[in-house]
């Protein structure tokens, strides 16, 4: 549970209650689906935004993802707002309901449940980064592009950096991997952007992150160009800062690294609320979430936009 003040934050089931009620009450446009089990056996759920939910159609799929990080609450919140914005909007906002028509859009709003669970489980908020497994892993470290090679994550097991014995030794991240794998559909991906969100700092970041080059295997000129021009549009409009990944330092088997250099999909990462002086870190008071989330509706119809390219 969360403290009585912060009730405003969702539980995993308040979560899970959020998805179920917004499959009934919008049967046509949204599908809620699975992604998953975690270490500790619950249910990662999915939703599917698109007309015509149910069914697979030809259109641009856009993947959001939350929660990686298991005391970033406000990331569920941002992937929960996505999902009213595009649901209860549908048929009265114009924009919304194009975007919703023309392209298929999932949202995963807690890569981390049993993180989440643990990090509410006390009085006080326990501060808990990494997944539920013995030997816990820091999920952002367990993807497998460059997995380990760059001093950017941690083989210490009491690391909260732990990238884990092998990449995808994570339950979380191995079924988010096979998701993605399964939107190829006749040897072509279907997604083509994605957003991770985390917390804190109010950044917009693009890879590589295991490099600081700016071009390497898999990134052209051209390519790193588009991450930058897309990374600094959605920038300008939620007034965070845009860079590349490792130039605020190097990880190693981060989620966009794979996104991109396995499927070439436009992943960015999202810092939330609050900037990188914020004293409210990692826990801000949930009269925030409103407006913390809805900043980002413009970064979030950009990257739609984008990818339809
Ligand atoms: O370290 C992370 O996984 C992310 N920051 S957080 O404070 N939410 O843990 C940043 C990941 C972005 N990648 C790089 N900085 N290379
Ligand atoms: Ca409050
Ligand atoms: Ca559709
Ligand atoms: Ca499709
Ligand atoms: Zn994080």
């Amino acid at each position: 549970e969360f403290p009585a003040e912060d009730s405003g934050y969702h539980t995993y089931s308040e979560m899970l209650t959020e998805l179920d009620e917004a499959a009934s009450w919008h049967p046509d446009i949204v599908d809620r689906t699975t992604v998953g089990r975690s270490a500790e056996g619950r249910e990662i759920p999915a939703v599917k935004i698109s007309d015509n939910a149910g069914v697979d159609e030809d259109e641009p799929e856009v993947l959001f993802t939350c929660n990686q990080h298991a005391r970033e609450h406000l990331t569920a919140e941002m992937c929960l707002h996505i999902l009213k914005r595009y649901t209860d909007n549908y048929g009265s906002d114009r924009a919304i309901s194009d975007a919703v028509d023309g392209r298929e859009i999932w949202v995963v709003p807690m890569v981390n449940p049993d993180g989440v669970a643990h990090d509410i489980s006390g009085s006080d908020y326990l501060g808990w980064r990494r997944n539920r497994q013995a030997n816990p892993v820091d999920l952002n470290r367990n993807w497998g592009h460059q997995w380990g090679c760059c001093g950017g994550s941690s083989g210490d097991p009491n690391s909260s950096t732990y990238r884990g014995p092998e990449a995808f030794s994570a339950p979380e991240t191995a079924s988010l991997r096979d998701f993605v794998n399964s939107r190829v559909v006749d040897g072509t991906q279907q997604i083509t952007a994605h957003i991770d969100f985390h917390t804190f700092s109010e950044l917009v970041l693009w890879p590589y992150g295991y490099t600081t080059a700016e071009n390497a295997p898999g990134m052209t000129r051209e390519e790193y160009r588009r991450f930058a021009d897309v990374g600094k549009a959605m920038a300008a409009t939620n007034g965070y800062d845009p860079m590349q990944s490792s130039e605020l330092y190097v990880t190693d088997g981060s989620v966009n690294d794979w996104m991109w250099a396995e499927h070439d999909i436009l992943s960015f990462t999202f810092e939330m609320y609050p900037g990188s002086g914020g004293s409210e870190g990692f826990y801000p008071p949930d009269e925030v979430i409103q407006r913390e989330t809805s900043r980002n509706d413009e970064a979030v119809s950009i990257l739609l936009d984008e990818s339809g390219r």
